[in-house]
């Protein structure tokens, strides 16, 4: 579902691709091969407020102009197609819904086999031709292991400090 944009919200947008910015390219635990990033809790304010298809836009917008600014490594176009897709799913998942522990958790896992460990995997074999081995396996499973609960509570506690109810009358 695709909301009409007005001044305000365009003006919350760029705060939050502000945000999604900070936390991909300043504090972020990232390597050639792996990123640990907390990106996913802005990224899921887009998705509760404006829905899949901005919070795809805002998430892919956040990708291009964080590699124009603070670009670590060649631009491949397969990361904004990941930024897009986390964005949908978190408009899909969240859009003007309760965020339940079950929500967050899918969101989560479909996120985490999707993006951690098949595109990624096949975006960095691409870029860098990296043997896709058990040694880089075994980094991208302890990443996703770790990961899953921490961003599923995450997800969770934010969602629920969220008054989606009371905001979705502003952003009607
Ligand atoms: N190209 C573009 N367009 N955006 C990028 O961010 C980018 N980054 C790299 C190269 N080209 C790019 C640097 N390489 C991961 C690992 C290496 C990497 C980019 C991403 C990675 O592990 N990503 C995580 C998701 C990020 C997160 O946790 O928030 C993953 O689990 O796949």
């Amino acid at each position: 579902m695709k909301q009409k944009m007005d001044a305000h919200k365009i003006a919350l947008m760029g705060l939050l691709i502000a945000m999604v910015i900070v936390l991909t390219r300043i504090f972020v635990f990232d390597t050639t091969f792996l990123r640990i990033s907390f990106q996913f809790v802005p990224e899921m304010l887009m998705g509760m407020l404006f829905g899949p298809f901005w919070s795809g836009v805002g998430a892919g917008l956040a990708d291009v102009i964080g590699m124009g600014f603070f670009a670590k490594a060649p631009y491949f176009p397969g990361f904004t197609l990941n930024a897009v897709i986390g964005g949908l799913l978190y408009g899909w998942f969240f859009y003007r819904k309760e965020v339940t522990v079950k929500s967050a958790f899918l969101v989560t896992l479909i996120n985490t086999l999707l993006i951690t460990l098949i595109l990624t995997p096949l975006w960095l074999h691409m870029m860098y031709q990296v043997p896709l081995n058990w040694a880089f396996w075994s980094v991208r499973l302890a990443k996703a292991a770790v990961m899953l609960p921490v961003q599923t509570t995450m997800l969770y506690y934010v969602g629920r400090a969220i008054p989606y109810k009371r905001l979705a009358k502003r952003f009607a």
